[in-house]
């Protein structure tokens, strides 16, 4: 069949709109129509040559929603009209890690996921006989795709797509930080470093778990209104303070009980964690660092009991929780809706990219 997608074909360049051809779902595979897909950070990072695992040409996209289509031989959990989101971690509750109850980080697939590949190791996306690469398994920025069985989570139909589609990466990433990877703990002060897509839902996650005082930290003022609504109770923007850190913690009456890091950058990162409270503050990295970048700090930090930790798509089990944020969604739990701040149709998708680059969006969601 054919599918209207936007193709990224090489590092730093637009993407343009091309129809592909798309082949049918093998065995273990479904067919899925995308009725809608957020663009996170992570695609920009990707595009922008930055990523290590980045190949090109490819449908980038990993925040996607939509309607099961059709099923390829042998899939017994979904069926055609099934209302599913995409996952970028699947969760297969067979392999070393899903069975370890330790990990989210599932690794069936992961070889050929990292190459742009469905697992038989082949590409279902082309263009006049040109094999066009998968991304993250799920390629969101093409009305149609087709993915494994084991990377969906099968989702309540009355969910909407054009808000939903956003638990297929940034709220899952940011409330799963809280609620799964740090465990934050009633009365506890949280920093969160970074308010854009990410951090603004650490904040929501934060005030759902009790926190007391919630520290934003962001270089954008704007940031700041947004972050209050959701539960922010302080804000700091770096330029205005001499040593970020120290300004912490004072604050903080001595440090961060759990920092998060919402950016990419490994100076906020040595922040996040030096603004930690001696002895027990813990440290997670959720920002997505360039090629080649490494991190650094004193060793003595970690040795005076500061914790460092990082988090993929919340340490969420898709298959398993991401059906229970759509619900806490639907039943008003959290909100997504203020965070939605452009919808776009996909020929403006490039739009969605530039409005981020420029600090304008929250998160834009292209609706097929
Ligand atoms: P975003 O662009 O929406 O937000 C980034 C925010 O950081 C912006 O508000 C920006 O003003 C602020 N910022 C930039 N540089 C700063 C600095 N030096 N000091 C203070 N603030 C600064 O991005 P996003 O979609 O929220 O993604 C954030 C990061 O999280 C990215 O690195 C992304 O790749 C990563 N990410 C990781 C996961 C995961 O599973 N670990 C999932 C999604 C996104
Ligand atoms: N290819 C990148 C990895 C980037 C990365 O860490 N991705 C996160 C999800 S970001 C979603 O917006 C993740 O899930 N990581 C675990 C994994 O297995 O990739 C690089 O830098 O190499
Ligand atoms: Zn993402």
């Amino acid at each position: 069949m054919k599918t209207r997608a936007a193709v990224a074909w090489q590092a730093g360049q637009p993407l343009t709109i091309e129809e592909l051809d798309l082949e049918g779902p093998r065995a273990g595979e479904v067919l899925v129509e995308i009725k809608a897909t957020g663009i996170c950070h992570t695609d920009e990072y990707t595009l922008s040559g930055a990523d290590p695992e980045g190949l090109f040409p490819a449908v980038l996209g990993h925040e996607g929603a939509g309607i099961v289509v059709d099923v390829g031989p042998g899939v017994s959990s979904l069926k055609p009209g099934d209302h599913v989101i995409p996952l970028y971690t699947p969760e297969c509750r067979q392999c070393k890690f899903c069975l370890s109850r330790k990990t989210n980080l599932c690794q069936a697939i992961r070889l050929t996921q990292g190459r742009g590949l469905m697992p038989d190791g082949t590409s279902r996306f082309s263009l006049k006989g040109q094999p066009i690469l998968h991304y993250m398994g799920t390629s969101t920025f093409s009305n149609y795709i087709v993915a494994p069985e084991i990377a969906m989570a099968k989702i309540r139909s009355d969910a909407p797509f054009d808000t939903v589609c956003y638990i297929g990466c940034g709220v899952t990433t940011g409330i799963g930080a809280v609620i799964w990877t740090a465990k934050v703990e009633p009365g506890a002060n949280v920093v969160v470093f970074g308010l854009g897509g990410i951090g603004l839902n650490v904040i929501q996650g934060a005030k759902m778990a009790g926190a007391g005082k919630i520290v934003g930290v962001d270089l954008n003022p704007k940031r700041e209104a947004m972050a209050r609504r959701f539960g922010m109770t302080h804000f700091l923007n770096p330029k205005e303070h001499e040593n970020i850190v120290d300004a912490i913690v004072q604050l903080t009456d001595g440090g961060a009980d759990y920092s998060f890091e919402c950016i990419g950058n490994t100076t906020t990162m040595r922040q996040a964690l030096e603004c930690c409270h001696k002895g027990w503050g813990q440290s997670v990295i959720i920002g997505v660092a360039e090629a080649g970048k490494e991190i650094a700090t004193r060793p003595f930090q970690l040795v005076t009991g500061r914790v460092w930790k990082g988090s993929a798509f919340g340490g969420a089990r898709g298959r398993t929780d991401v059906p229970k944020i759509v619900d806490w969604y639907m039943e008003h739990k959290i909100n997504i809706d203020d965070l939605i701040t452009h919808r776009l149709p996909l020929q403006d998708i490039n739009k969605g990219f530039e409005l981020m680059r420029a600090g304008e969006s929250i998160r834009s969601v292209v609706v097929y």
